[in-house]
């Protein structure tokens, strides 16, 4: 038998990251996976996009938080207690809105949110540790993309999955259901799921949202290439490639594209890849679906929960669905 080894060591950029990348850009027309967004950088400008005037997600979905944040403890907890599982460690600021209200129920509560990346799940412990005292923080480092467990319940204690920010957003809909149904298996009759939908609006709203006068969410969208020229040798020019946001009113979601500006080659070494782009020519890097009203129930409905109670904003922009396992 032989066995070839490959020389893998600590530089080598991640295979998974490398797969991904081989696979979206050889297909016709070409991809990338919106993870890639979110290296440190792309996850600071992440942040500057939540304070943008037409970035009007974050704002709207906090001010239903902080204006339900006791019903919907209320309404989760039933006549139990109540711990919180978090999807995604990157919310802490609306979560704290919840966490705050939890904290005013019951002595203390257990918080386990759930990340692939340990760095961020440190960060959120401590920042929430230092400012919520009650809370007891237990991270967990798993991809919830994938089927994932939960420790037990404390005895006597209800859990209230949180999924907000829209991120559901980023999955086709099938990808959608699957990741519900998921965090159903993970859960118990009586527990429930805290899920945020963004909402069809008016096409400029959207599209200004995805492209901000001061060009934040462009640097985003290329910041997709930069991490490429960084980590594999790339060698995008920035400048001949344009952000694009495109409503696409068929599958109900905004597009982002990264749009050629010329007819142009580009060359990525270290995945030995050689890239022809026509003038034109875009590569799709990420879609954000914009839910109908009713749909989010549907599809919570169809994973095994219950549509329980919907919260939305005076302009109906944005819609917290709170959903229990059946
Ligand atoms: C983090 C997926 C909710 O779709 O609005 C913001 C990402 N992309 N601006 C969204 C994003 C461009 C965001 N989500």
């Amino acid at each position: 038998m032989t066995t070839i080894s490959l020389p893998l060591n600590s530089l080598q950029p991640d295979k998974r990251m490398a797969a991904a990348v081989t696979e979206g850009l050889v297909s016709q027309p070409k991809w990338l996976p919106s993870w890639l967004f979110y290296d440190a950088a792309g996850s600071r400008l992440f942040d500057q996009i939540t304070e943008l005037p037409e970035y009007y997600v974050t704002r709207t979905e906090r001010g239903i938080l902080s204006q339900r944040a006791e019903e919907i403890v209320a309404a989760a907890a039933g006549n139990e207690a109540l711990q919180l599982v978090e999807l995604g460690a990157g919310s802490c600021d609306k979560t704290r809105i919840l966490l705050r209200a939890a904290v005013e129920r019951q002595d203390t509560v257990l918080y386990e949110p759930v990340d692939v990346s340990a760095t961020a799940l440190a960060e959120a412990q401590q920042r929430i540790e230092a400012e919520i005292p009650g809370v007891l923080v237990s991270p967990r480092v798993e991809d919830y993309t994938h089927a994932f467990t939960l420790d037990p319940p404390l005895f006597g204690h209800r859990r209230m999955v949180i999924y907000i920010g829209s991120s559901i957003g980023n999955f086709e809909p099938h990808e959608a259901a699957g990741l519900l149904r998921n965090v159903r298996s993970a859960l118990r009759a009586g527990d429930s799921i805290l899920l945020g939908v963004d909402l069809v609006k008016d096409q400029s709203t959207l599209l200004d949202a995805y492209d901000d006068a001061a060009g934040v969410t462009a640097d985003f969208n290329k910041n997709i290439l930069v991490r490429l020229n960084r980590e594999f040798g790339a060698n995008f020019d920035l400048d001949a490639f344009a952000h694009r946001a495109v409503w696409n009113p068929t599958h109900s979601r905004i597009e982002m594209h990264l749009e050629s500006r010329i007819g142009q080659a580009v060359q990525i070494p270290n995945l030995e890849l050689n890239l022809c782009f026509r003038r034109g020519e875009t590569i799709h890097t990420e879609n954000s679906y914009k839910y109908r009203p009713g749909q989010a129930e549907a599809l919570l409905r169809s994973a095994g929960f219950g549509a329980e109670h919907t919260w939305t904003d005076e302009r109906g922009w944005f819609g917290v669905h709170l959903a229990a396992a059946v």
